[in-house]
């Protein structure tokens, strides 16, 4: 195994969560423009508990993020109509993206090339609250809106409306500007 140092060289890689255990800037994490930023999927061993570590993140356009699938099978999937009638949660440039299923020790990269908010969810763990929250850049697009935004709009009748669990989990556009990085805290 090469050393978490070697790593770094080799491979460019940043990987959040020792940014935030090292107490380092977090924005050192996002100034570092083409380097990989990974976000781990986890899950505790019965399952009840499940959630994408760091839940925001706070990204430069351009920037690949890698999901890494620690426990449990997951999916990446963003807030869009083209995946089953969700909501759209990403900018309206944007390419959508569905990881599908990711097991334990398989990965899944996109990198994001338009400014603003992008939403995604685990398709099995959606109704369950595991969802995320990057921006890139700045707070804006669909992503930045209330989750009932295009109540009333022509041709979004058949939206999925966004589950409360998820809802309460995003961390606000506010707080990911302002932290970088925002984490939840594991189940007790
Ligand atoms: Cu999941």
């Amino acid at each position: 195994m090469p050393s978490r140092r070697e790593f770094l060289r080799a491979g460019g890689i940043l990987a959040a969560g020792l940014f935030i255990a090292s107490r380092a800037p977090a924005s050192s994490a996002t100034q570092s423009g083409g380097s990989i930023i990974e976000i781990h999927m986890k899950s505790d061993l019965m399952g009840s508990h499940v959630w994408f570590d760091p839940v925001g993140l706070l990204i430069k356009p351009g920037q690949t993020v890698r999901w890494v699938c620690v426990e449990n099978v997951h999916t990446v999937t963003a807030y869009h109509p083209s995946n089953g009638k969700h909501s759209l949660r990403i900018p309206e440039k944007a390419v959508p993206w569905d990881s599908g299923f990711i097991k334990p020790g398989e990965k899944f990269e996109h990198t994001f090339t338009e400014e603003g908010v992008y939403d995604y969810f685990c398709l099995p763990h959606e109704g369950a609250g595991m969802v995320g929250r990057i921006i890139a850049a700045k707070p804006s697009g669909p992503g930045a809106l209330p989750f009932d935004y295009y109540k009333g709009k022509p041709g979004t009748e058949d939206w999925l409306p966004v589950p409360s669990a998820a809802q309460e989990t995003f961390p606000s556009p506010e707080r990911i500007m302002k932290e970088r990085i925002v984490r939840i805290d594991p189940p007790k």
